[in-house]
């Protein structure tokens, strides 16, 4: 592929603009679920939405605050962007998409390590009004394929080789077998046979317009519960409250340095307050190329920096490293570091105990989900709702229910189903009629899927999970996704997949197979089926930690499969710690 040799005129951009409008309007909205009129309107009465988008929030700051760094990125020659330096350089590269092709509504699916270009396409794409489709850097051909033909993705960002995995090889493949992917670009001085990201910036003619703020910004990831991920629609209205909320919440203002150290597309580094809160408080956002204590402790001290969000397996890690390290020269001074916000999945109130004394900041704990509603403890709570519950919602008007098994309402104290509606909690998975009717009420509520009960205060506390996933250690797995990928190996007749308790993940993932009568006189080995599905293109943390041969299930009383028995079976047989 080689570089237009003139960039295209402002008409030619907008004619394509407008191709691509039409091509959304019959293919996207059937596809999002907008709130309804009175809803919307209320929420923007009450001053939530306030027809922000997050172009016009980046020109905004660059304007206030231009020469304030906005990202550093350690890797490399160590880059510093300040907030003009982001602001024209997201000008740049929307000229450039736009140059080649990439119009408003078009899909781009971006799978970036924590890198600056991360944020310099993403607010490229939301000049345009494309939409990028968050994926994770472990995702691989089986995820990536999806996302892509799921939504009819146009483009495919890419790192070149990340964490020693070539992504130019997977975005090949995955190219092979989709027919709307037109643009696959690699950040890295070697795309292979695809266009380097840093050839694509130009000073054409920017956007024609602008995105409206009710319109969807991009797709999340559900952790998900079924066969494949199912994608999450977020306007800028919506999103850009739950950051004002967050970054009230968590006290961010021009001097927080948040330190992003879980991959940077996932909604918590995103935005609970996350790199985009960050940005929308005037900070500095400092990406830690991995979440280990000794890569994060010596950028937290240089850096200075003051907040960050970790899921509770690398919280534990850093608690004991800076225990273990307290004192000895070179460990890293963590004495700038004031929150340390942990959610994805259940801290454990010991843990959370030991966060102010080892680390010396005030823990937050946040109980969040790509849909919408997120939860925060308040950093003035006193210390026992800190360590035992997972906060209340950002917003007065999340509307919370916890109810029984028949949507019937509990009283605080009882344990029950989490039902939420509220100004940033979607209505509708993209393009999922069918999904939709079970992960709503007729109403509009959000079914969870996670048991929670609520304190006289209105903290939630989570009891569990109802859903059919498996959370391992803030990584989501869907039950039914692997089964699938089990039960098309030729030996396996049937397969179910449940958590098994994991004294460092919280849970990992054992899968209890049935073989077909004629494979059990030869049965295949455990590690055979592990690599059969790996083989298969899934993330690395979708492959199951253990498998276990049964040679039937056992059945609830209406003759289902007995997850709850298998969950005690496996626990049953694991050593006791
Ligand atoms: C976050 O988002 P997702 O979409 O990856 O996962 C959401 C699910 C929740 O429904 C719940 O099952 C679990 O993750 N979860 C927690 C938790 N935080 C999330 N379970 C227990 N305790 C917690 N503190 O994981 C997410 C999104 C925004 C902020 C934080 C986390």
């Amino acid at each position: 592929m080689t570089a237009p040799e003139q960039a295209p005129t402002r008409e030619q951009v907008s004619s394509r603009e407008r191709a691509s409008t039409q091509e959304r309007t019959s293919l996207q909205e059937p596809a999002f679920t907008p709130y309804p009129t009175e809803f919307a309107a209320r929420y923007r009465a009450a001053g939530y939405w306030r027809g922000e988008t997050f172009g016009r929030m980046l020109r905004e700051r660059a304007a206030a605050h231009g020469e304030r760094v906005a990202i550093v990125d350690p890797a490399g020659e160590g880059r510093r962007w300040t907030y003009a330096e982001l602001d024209r350089r997201a000008d740049r590269m929307a000229a450039g998409l736009l140059a080649r092709g990439i119009g408003r509504g078009d899909r781009v699916v971006v799978q970036l390590p924590n890198v600056a270009e991360f944020f310099e396409v993403v607010f490229a794409l939301f000049r345009i009004g494309a939409l990028p489709v968050f994926a994770l850097p472990a995702h691989r051909a089986t995820e990536i394929g999806h996302f892509c033909s799921f939504t009819g993705a146009a483009g495919y960002v890419v790192a070149a080789v990340d964490n020693g995995f070539d992504y130019r090889e997977l975005a090949s493949r995955v190219q092979a077998e989709s027919p709307a992917l037109r643009l696959v670009l690699v950040a890295g001085d070697d795309p292979g046979e695809h266009l380097r990201l840093s050839d694509v910036p130009c000073d054409g003619p920017g956007p024609a317009e602008e995105p409206e703020p009710g319109s969807v910004a991009f797709l999340q990831l559900s952790g998900g519960s079924t066969g494949v991920p199912k994608l999450i629609p977020r306007t800028h209205d919506d999103y850009i409250y739950s950051l004002r909320g967050s970054v009230d919440l968590c006290a961010l203002d021009e001097d927080s340095v948040y330190l992003c150290a879980l991959p940077a597309a996932h909604n918590f580094p995103l935005s609970s307050p996350g790199s985009l809160g960050t940005l929308y408080a005037g900070g500095r956002v400092v990406l830690c190329p991995r979440p280990n204590p000794e890569t994060a402790f010596p950028l937290i001290e240089r850096e200075g920096v003051t907040i960050t969000g970790l899921v509770p397996p690398l919280a534990l890690l850093w608690l004991d490293a800076a225990e273990r390290d307290a004192g000895s020269p070179g460990a890293g001074d963590l004495d700038s570091l004031e929150v340390l916000l942990v959610g994805g999945a259940k801290f454990s109130a010991e843990a959370a105990r030991r966060v102010r004394p080892v680390l010396g900041c005030t823990l937050q704990q946040v109980f969040g989900m790509a849909e919408g509603l997120v939860n925060y403890t308040r950093l003035d709570d006193p210390e026992e709702l800190i360590t035992t519950t997972q906060g209340r919602p950002i917003s007065p008007d999340d509307e919370v229910r916890v109810v029984d098994d028949q949507d019937r309402d509990l009283p605080d104290g009882a344990t029950g189903h989490l039902l939420t509606r509220g100004p940033y909690t979607i209505r509708g998975y993209w393009n999922a009629p069918g999904h939709n009717a079970n992960s709503f009420t007729a109403d509009g509520f959000y079914r969870t899927g996670d048991l929670v009960r609520r304190t006289p205060t209105g903290h939630l506390v989570v009891e569990g999970r109802a859903k059919d996933q498996i959370n391992r250690g803030g990584e989501k797995v869907a039950a039914e996704e692997i089964e699938n990928h089990l039960l098309a190996h030729p030996a396996v007749h049937d397969a179910a997949v449940v958590s098994m308790p994991d004294p460092y993940l919280g849970e990992r993932t054992c899968a209890y197979v049935v073989l077909r009568t004629d494979h059990r006189e030869q049965p295949p080995k455990s590690i055979e089926l592990k690599r059969f599905v790996r083989q298969r293109g899934l993330a690395e943390y979708k492959v199951p930690d253990r498998v276990e041969f049964v040679d039937a299930f056992p059945a609830t009383g209406i003759g289902k499969v007995s997850k709850k028995d298998l969950r005690a079976a496996i626990a049953a047989a694991l050593p006791t710690h």
